[in-house]
Formats: C-alpha cells, structure tokens, sequence
C-alpha cells in the first residue's frame, strides 16, 4: 500500500528532509538484513493525536537490538521523546511511524559489529494494511507452503529486517493465489502467524492463539486483544493450534499495528463461520477501536499523546 510522503525524516538525532534521509549502497543491512524495526500507530482523537503503546513498542525495539547485539546509541526515552517530535514536526494527525535501527557502511563481510548504527524515525499517513473493507468483511487467507523460522534458527521474538525475507515469500505466494494473506505454520506444523500479523481463532466461545513458542513475533496488537476479551469476560488460550482447527474455527481474525484487528472470513478456500465478521470479533474491535479513536476511556493507560 502506498505511502504518503511526509517532511521529515529523524536521522540520528537531527531532521533531514524526506528526500535527503539516504544511506551509502554498502551498509551493511542492505547486504545481510541486519536492522530491526518497530511499526507503531498514531491515531486521532478528540483531544488531540495519540502514539498507541508507545512504551511496550520502544521497550520491543530496544529488545530486538539486544538480541541482534545492536549497541543503540540512544536511551529508550531519546527515541521515545524522537517518536513523538516526529510526528508533531510532521503535523501528522493517525500515522504510522517506523523506527529503524540498522547497521550502516564501513567493512564488508557477514559479522556486522564493525559497522555504525543507525538510528531512523519515519512518521506518515497510511491507510488500512489489508484492503479498505477488511475490517467489516474480513480477508481471504491461505496456508503458506513456506513455514516459519524454527526456533534455533532466526529469532522470532526480535523484529529483524532478515526475518522479513521469511515473511516476504509468504505474502508473495498468497497473493500470486488470490489470497490477501498467508498463514503460516510453525516447523512443528502448528500454526504460527501471519506474515505481519498474529491470528485468533475462537471456538465455541473461548479464544485461541498460538503461545510464543510458535515462532510468533510477540505482537503488541495481540497484546492488546487478549487484554480486551479478558476483560470483557473471554477465556483466553495461548495454546498450539493445529492446522484443521482453522477450518472448523467459529470465527478467526489478525491483530497488528498496520492491519489492527482485521476478520478473516475464509482459509484455503474454506468458509469460516458465516463467511463475515463474527460477534465476538466485533466486540473486541469495538473496544480496541473505540480506545484508540478516544470514544471510550483510555482504561489501561495506552495513549500517549503528543
Ligand atoms: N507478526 C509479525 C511477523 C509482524 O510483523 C507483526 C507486525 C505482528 C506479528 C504484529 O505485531 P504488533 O504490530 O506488535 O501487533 N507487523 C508490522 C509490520 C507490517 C509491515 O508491513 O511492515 C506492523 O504491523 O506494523
């Protein structure tokens, strides 16, 4: 999906303009995928724009470059205050904002720890991730033939540009068959996630999704969901979800910072429920949505306004 230009672009530490935020062709994330990133929301509210969660998504950036052994040259409530600059120094209203911390230009070769880091914050306009009318008619997903990363390979937990290549011919694949999206399964079989998104399904009134141990990026939009149905009385279950449970699921949907909370409404071809948005779906996107848009009280703390 397109995006809109905006003015600046934070550059370690200082705005460039959009045009100008330009790195050299040898850095050394553009060679071996070594950056990590977070994708974050902004939305508009009556008193003002609000960044979602923005603390559990700086403290997931700072654990990314952790894991990826990435020294950040900035403390979390330098990027944090940056976030926020940016998108008022844009005069954006709901965005969304990509920090970027990667792995610049100096030597050549796999380890990267000779190289700088770089720090990036981009903040723009951006629509629905999924199509302008999955929210209400959900999305038509297939099973991916490619699986996840197994746990002793790419770490799933970290939000590493290299394991976006994983993600990239799931999505490739599902569109080149008609579908919006992937789903993909563990190396167990299980069901995984997503290529950018966590999924749900529920089944006779309880709410299943796959445990962190199902090479599932810890979503902060999952986060989000679970805390809402439990507290709107849902039991919820982190469970290994085998792949048949899909096709026989009440209803399904995705949660992420670019797609929210996004119905499906087939797999592989197969109806799930009636084949539309389910109530309990709903009711959890009615809550999420009307938080985020500040219609109902911001009871857990998650705006942040700028
Ligand atoms: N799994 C993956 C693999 C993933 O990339 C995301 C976010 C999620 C789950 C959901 O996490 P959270 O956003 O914290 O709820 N994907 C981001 C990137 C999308 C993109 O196209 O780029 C996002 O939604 O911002």
């Amino acid at each position: 999906m397109p995006m809109k230009e905006s003015q600046w672009i934070w550059f370690d530490g200082e705005f460039v303009p959009w045009g100008e935020a330009k790195v050299h062709v040898l850095a050394h994330a553009l060679h071996y995928g070594s950056s990590v990133f977070e994708g974050i929301r902004a939305y508009e509210t009556s008193q003002g724009t609000a960044i979602f969660r923005l603390e559990p998504h700086v403290t997931r950036l700072f654990n990314s470059a952790k894991i990826a052994r990435m020294p950040v040259p900035f403390t979390p409530e330098q990027v944090t205050e940056a976030i926020a600059e940016t998108v008022r120094r844009n005069n954006l209203r709901a965005c969304y904002i990509r920090p970027l911390i990667f792995r610049g230009y100096e030597v050549l070769g796999v380890d990267p720890r000779r190289c700088p880091v770089h720090t990036v914050i981009a903040a723009f306009e951006w629509g629905t991730y999924l199509g302008s009318e999955a929210l209400e008619q959900g999305v038509d997903v297939g099973v991916s033939s490619w699986r996840r990363m197994a746990p002793d390979t790419f770490p799933a937990m970290a939000k590493i540009g290299g394991d976006y290549v994983n993600s990239q011919f799931m999505v490739m694949e599902a569109r080149d068959r008609g579908f919006v999206e992937a789903i993909a399964l563990d190396v167990y079989g299980y069901v995984s996630e997503g290529s950018g998104e966590n999924v749900f399904v529920v089944q006779n009134g309880i709410i299943y999704t796959p445990p962190l141990g199902a090479s599932i990026l810890g979503g902060i939009t999952r986060d989000s969901a679970i805390t809402i149905a439990r507290d709107l009385g849902y039991e919820v279950r982190e469970q290994l979800i085998p792949r048949e449970m899909l096709y026989i699921a009440d209803e399904m949907f995705f949660t992420g910072t670019a797609a929210e909370i996004t119905p499906i409404r087939s797999v592989d071809g197969q109806i799930i429920g009636k084949g539309c948005r389910g109530p309990v779906t709903a009711r959890i996107q009615e809550q999420f949505f009307g938080i985020t848009q500040g219609k109902l009280p911001d009871r857990y703390g998650w705006l942040y306004y700028v």
